[in-house]
């Protein structure tokens, strides 16, 4: 029996869909191409939030880092040619992150399609590499099964990014459809004989060792996966800025892979003998630029959970692949017997010790020194503080000397994408009003997404900002200097004064030249009730955590003599 439907426009109907399957906030920046979707969602504004952002490189952070908090997708809306392109940095970090979300982008009309209309683009061919799907839809019937395969797709197996086009004419055609469902994800389980044989390998192991990262986690399977690490005396390193799976402060945390690991950490692996990576797709930056275990076949024996059946055997051949999503096997994890860990016991708390002295706060150059000053923050902020950070040599401080406190608390991207810390800060105090938000950014990095700080003040996310100001573009110094000392080009910054910077947004500014200013600055800052910007101005010295910058010159060019 045919049922009849109220008949809508197609951006009612899309506008419903994203409303069925539980959407809250959308991030964007209006174009001509979606009014009618901006239209809808007016109607809808009492249940869906439109955070209006300034550039939507800044929209699409924001929805990658919605995304990457909540696990529900983040949504962005772009218009056509200009915004799609602009949004395409989000899209790639929410591709190597693993991050759910989805791209809605209007379109130019369907009679005009393959003319190179006004700020045409074919999305399918623009975004083939950057997204896991693609769609344009061409008629507004079929919005509810589309929507609902964006939704699926962006969630299921590796969660990632998916692009849904959205022809200008067809969001008003008027049509009478059925709505769809809200989405259900349904994620593998490990087999009962792989268990079996994870425990066998854990039983004549030596020395394991526990990795954790990737994207599909929960707070609950953070809590099942600590409770194995606990049960089996297991150590614990988290892929690189996937460091907030595990309480930093847990007796049985050793340390994070990354750019710049611990030393002591990094030799651990290698000299490990079965390596159990829980989530990471094991990438470069996590590998050490894959040095740390053989390819294709690690000389560890290797245990590689992943919810993606692809990225089993994609780099590495496991011993044991699993294909689970992570709060099924963390599950089954905790329900595991535990082994006689009486082998690796006590080298757990040898391991602890080294992650323990290397986040000492090193004494730095210069009158401002931001490993005392994270050092410091490590004591101060909350424990459901949410940290974030784009790229850059100031983020090592962070990771290294700040104790991320357990699931969601640390928001940074893994492909190492400058820009990210401002609009990522911006979204979780949006997501999460309760909670403290403190974001890092570097000089270089700031200005690649500062203008977010006025979407901050616009939407009262009192956030704190503090920006690290050394002068340069840090990182690619630091490799110039390595491969070709002294000969500093293109690395230069010449920096406006950021504090001022706030104040004109109608924020709060700080600036500070002294290490032992900082915490006044830092109180005021959370005091005022408005988006605050610290303005720290660090010596160009303090490159690394590790190594000044006159060393690092000096050692380049005792190699280049050699
Ligand atoms: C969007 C983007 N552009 C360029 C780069 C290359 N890159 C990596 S770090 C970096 C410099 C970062 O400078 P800054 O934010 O000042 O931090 P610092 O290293 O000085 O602490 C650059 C240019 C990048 N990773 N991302
Ligand atoms: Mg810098």
């Amino acid at each position: 029996m045919a049922t009849a439907h109220p008949r809508r426009s197609g951006a009612q109907v899309l506008i419903d869909q994203l409303r069925i399957h539980g959407t809250e906030t959308i991030f964007g920046v209006p174009g001509e191409s979606y009014l009618a979707a901006l239209d809808a969602l007016y109607a809808q504004r009492n249940s869906i939030r439109y955070v209006i952002c300034r550039q939507e490189g800044g929209a699409s952070y924001m929805a990658e880092a919605y995304g990457k908090l909540t696990g529900k997708p983040g949504i962005c809306f772009v218009t056509r040619g200009p915004g799609a392109t602009n949004a395409a940095v989000g899209m790639h970090t929410g591709f190597q992150d693993s991050t759910p979300m989805i791209l809605l982008i209007g379109q130019v009309a369907r009679e005009t399609t393959d003319r190179e209309a006004f700020q045409e683009i074919d999305y399918r061919r623009m975004y083939g590499q950057m997204a896991k799907w693609v769609t344009q839809i061409e008629d507004a019937r079929r919005i509810p099964e589309l929507l609902s395969q964006a939704f699926h797709t962006a969630l299921n197996g590796r969660p990632g990014p998916v692009v849904v086009v959205l022809p200008e004419d067809m969001l008003t055609d008027e049509v009478e459809v059925a709505d769809a469902g809200p989405y259900r994800i349904a994620r593998g389980a490990p087999a009962a004989a792989d268990m079996a044989t994870l425990r066998e390998l854990l039983a004549t192991s030596k020395q394991p060792l526990l990795i954790l990262g990737g994207g599909g986690w929960s707070a609950e399977a953070c809590a099942d996966i600590r409770a194995f690490a606990e049960a089996n005396h297991l150590p614990v390193a988290t892929a690189f800025r996937n460091q907030d799976l595990i309480d930093n402060r847990h007796a049985n945390f050793v340390g994070d892979l990354g750019l710049g690991v611990n030393p002591p950490l990094g030799k651990r692996i290698k000299e490990s003998d079965l390596i159990i990576a829980v989530g990471p797709r094991l990438g470069e930056a996590t590998t050490g630029g894959y040095t740390m275990f053989d390819l294709p076949v690690p000389a560890q024996k290797m245990v590689h959970v992943h919810a993606s059946a692809e990225e089993l055997g994609r780099v590495y051949q496991a011993t044991l692949p699993i294909n689970s999503g992570m709060a099924q096997f963390a599950a089954s994890a905790k329900a595991m017997k535990p082994v006689d860990a009486s082998a690796w016991k006590d080298k757990v708390a040898v391991a602890r010790a080294d992650y323990l002295k290397n986040i000492e706060p090193v004494p730095q150059p210069g009158s401002a020194d931001l490993a005392a000053i994270v050092g410091w923050l490590n004591t101060r902020l909350p424990d459901d503080v949410i940290v974030t950070n784009g790229a850059g040599n100031y983020a090592g401080f962070v990771h290294r000397f700040f104790q991320y406190r357990g699931f969601r608390t640390q928001l940074a991207p893994t492909n190492g994408s400058m820009g990210y810390g401002v609009p990522s800060a911006v979204a979780a105090k949006i997501a999460a009003p309760g909670r403290m938000v403190v974001s890092f950014s570097g000089d270089g990095c700031f200005l690649m997404n500062g203008q977010e700080f006025s979407t901050a003040v616009q939407h009262g996310a009192n956030i704190v900002f503090i920006v690290v100001d050394n002068g340069m573009y840090g990182t690619i110094r630091m490799h110039q200097e390595r491969d070709y000392p002294t000969r500093v080009h293109g690395t230069e910054l010449k920096n406006p004064d950021f504090a001022a910077y706030a104040r004109a947004f109608g924020g709060h500014g700080e600036t500070v030249e002294k290490t032992a200013d900082f915490a006044a600055a830092f109180e005021r800052c959370v005091a005022i009730g408005k988006p605050s910007i610290i303005h720290i101005k660090t010596d160009a010295e303090a490159i690394t955590s590790r190594i000044t910058l006159s060393k690092l010159r000096e050692q380049s060019l005792a190699k280049q003599k050699h």
